[in-house]
C-alpha cells in the first residue's frame, strides 16, 4: 500500500515529523509556501537558516535539501529544497524529482517518519502541473522511501485535482 495521501490545505497547519518546503537557492524566505512556512514558524526558522553553510550566499543548490529547525510549527524540522525554475533549466525532470529525493533522503537520515510536503516548483518557478503530479508522485512511490508517510498539501483545487488523476492513473 502507498503511504501517500492528498489533502486540499495550508502545509503549515500539518503535524508531522518534517514540513517539506519549496525554497530558493539563498535560503532565508520568500513568497508563495515558503513566505507561509517562515512566517508560520517565526524568526526562529530564519535564525536556522541562516546558520546553514552558505558558498556565495547560495545555501542550497537546485535539486538538493537542507534540514532545520522548525520554529512554531508543528513539526521537528523543515526540509527546505529547491526545484528548478522551468523555463531556466534543460533538465527539469531530473532536478525535480533531485528536489523531492533529497528531501527524502534527509528525512530518513533524521529519522523523520511523517512528512508534510507541497508541489515543489508549482508556483512561481512554473512547473506544468501535470509533469510536476507525475514526478512527485513517481518519487514518492520508489522503493527507498516506501516507510514514510507522505502527505501532499494542494493549495488550489486545481492542483489537487491533477494530482488525484495521477494518483489513480498509478
Ligand atoms: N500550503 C501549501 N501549498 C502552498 C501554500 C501553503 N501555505 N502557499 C502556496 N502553496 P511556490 P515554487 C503552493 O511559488 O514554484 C518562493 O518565493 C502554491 O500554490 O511557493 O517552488 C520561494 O522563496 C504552489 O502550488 O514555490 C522561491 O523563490 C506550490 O505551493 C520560489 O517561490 C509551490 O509554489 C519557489 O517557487
Amino acid at each position: 500500500m502507498s503511504g501517500i495521501k492528498l489533502v486540499l490545505g495550508d502545509i503549515t497547519t500539518a503535524e508531522v515529523d518534517a514540513i517539506v518546503n519549496a525554497a530558493n537557492e539563498h535560503m532565508l524566505g520568500g513568497g508563495g509556501v515558503d513566505g507561509a512556512i517562515h512566517r508560520a514558524a517565526g524568526p526562529a526558522l530564519l535564525a536556522a537558516c541562516r546558520e546553514v553553510a552558505e558558498a556565495n550566499g547560495v545555501r542550497c543548490p537546485t535539486g538538493q535539501a537542507r534540514i532545520t529547525a522548525a520554529g512554531n510549527l508543528k513539526a521537528r524540522y523543515v526540509i527546505h529544497t529547491v526545484g528548478p525554475v522551468y523555463a531556466f533549466v534543460d533538465n527539469p525532470a531530473q532536478l525535480l524529482a533531485s528536489a523531492y529525493r533529497s528531501s527524502y533522503q534527509l528525512a530518513l537520515e533524521h529519522g523523520c517518519k511523517r512528512l508534510a510536503v507541497p508541489a515543489i516548483s508549482c508556483g512561481v518557478y512554473g512547473y506544468p502541473l501535470a509533469d510536476a503530479a507525475r514526478i512527485a508522485l513517481g518519487v514518492s512511490s520508489e522503493a527507498p522511501y516506501r516507510d514514510l508517510d507522505i502527505t501532499f498539501y494542494l493549495f488550489s483545487q486545481a492542483i489537487y485535482d491533477i494530482w488525484i488523476a495521477e494518483l489513480g492513473r498509478r
